[in-house]
């Protein structure tokens, strides 16, 4: 993939949102995200039938805008909607099966150390996700913030690599974290409670 394809990068399940998830996704769109991640999960969260019919609606609208579409850990949804990609953590990581699975689709992986790195690279993710980078209240079980340093590292290793950062991002914080080293940003909360998501992201591309 492209690194400046990373750039703006929106995840967003319905428990995410406090508005019509559709229409965030398509003001997110229609403002200029450059990828999205349906991460449906956490209490009260889709399944089965419901997730199926809500993750095409979102895949519709990401085609209309010409934006990839990525699917959090299901990669059954993934090859039963024919996404775009997957984005795995670390708990469900089999990267060689996942690149057979997904011959040629994105996939990308988070990770937090340099061992994490230098599996998903050789086992041909696409991108990494690195964070939190700050304070998250986005995900129930998120790892302590760890700031730049790592990223920075993992820039310093891989000059080339396509790598995003994320983690309590809001366009205030992003000069920081593209000058460690990161392609873009990664962005639940930002957007999904913005009151004026078209100046948000406008702001995130600074
Ligand atoms: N992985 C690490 S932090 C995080 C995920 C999915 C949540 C990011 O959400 P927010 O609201 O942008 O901090
Ligand atoms: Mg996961």
């Amino acid at each position: 993939m492209k690194r400046e394809e990373l750039a703006v990068y929106f995840i967003m399940g319905t428990v995410n949102c406090q508005r019509d998830p559709l229409v965030i996704l398509e003001e997110a769109l229609q403002a200029g995200v450059t990828i999205f991640q349906l991460r449906e999960k956490g209490e009260g969260a889709l399944e089965g039938e419901a997730l199926l019919e809500f993750a095409k609606r979102c895949q519709a609208l990401c085609r209309t805008y010409n934006v990839p579409f990525i699917v959090n850990d299901n990669i059954e949804l993934a090859l039963a909607i024919d996404a775009d990609g997957v984005h795995v953590g670390q708990d469900d990581i089999e990267l060689g099966k996942i690149r057979q699975q997904l011959a040629n689709k994105i996939i990308g992986v988070s990770v937090h150390n340099a061992a994490e790195m230098q599996l998903a690279v050789a086992g041909e993710a696409d991108y990494v996700g690195i964070g939190p980078i700050f304070a998250t209240a986005s995900k129930a079980d998120a790892k302590e913030p760890a700031g730049v340093t790592f990223l920075a590292e993992a820039r310093a290793t891989y000059p080339e690599f396509p790598i995003v950062a994320i983690g309590g991002i809001t366009p205030e914080r992003t000069a920081q974290v593209l000058a460690a080293g990161a392609d873009g940003v990664a962005v639940i909360s930002a957007i999904c409670q913005s009151a004026n998501i078209a100046q948000t992201i406008k702001d995130f591309k600074q």
